[in-house]
């Protein structure tokens, strides 16, 4: 009896482990597409500069920094967007639109100064998008 019992115990102890480690690989699996790169979400297409987010539960990445006194196009991706994230407002440039649930929106954004930082939301400033220009 006392034999079987511990037998058990440690097999739930395995099924235990590999719960947590099936769930340690998910989120570190999960991380990249939250944490891109800064080259590919800041680029130059002829002197303008192309930021790149990816709007989906949520603004991704949440801060760039971009280059300061440059004509700027922030690329709005969306894919299968239903959530509120898709109704984005920049305030300072008085922008509010809902983006389509699944497209490519540019918004333009005309240079910053150094040390600026435009802010984004969705509408209900539930989720954030902060641009810092240098
Ligand atoms: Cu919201």
């Amino acid at each position: 009896m006392a034999q079987i019992h511990i037998k058990k115990t440690s097999l739930s102890w395995i099924f235990l482990s590999v719960v947590i480690m099936a769930l340690l690989v998910f989120l570190f699996l999960s991380q990249p597409e939250k944490s891109q790169s800064q080259n590919t979400v800041v680029a130059f297409e002829n002197d303008i500069q192309i930021i790149t987010v990816s709007a989906k539960g949520g603004y991704y990445p949440s801060v760039i920094t971009a280059k300061a006194n440059k004509k700027t196009v922030l690329r709005m991706l969306t894919k299968g967007t239903f959530d509120c994230s898709a109704a984005f407002t920049i305030p300072a440039i008085g922008y509010r639109e809902f983006l389509p649930n699944t497209g490519t929106t540019d918004i333009s954004i005309p240079p910053q100064e150094a040390g600026n930082t435009i802010n984004a939301t969705c509408s209900m400033g539930m989720y954030s998008l902060k641009i810092n220009f240098q």
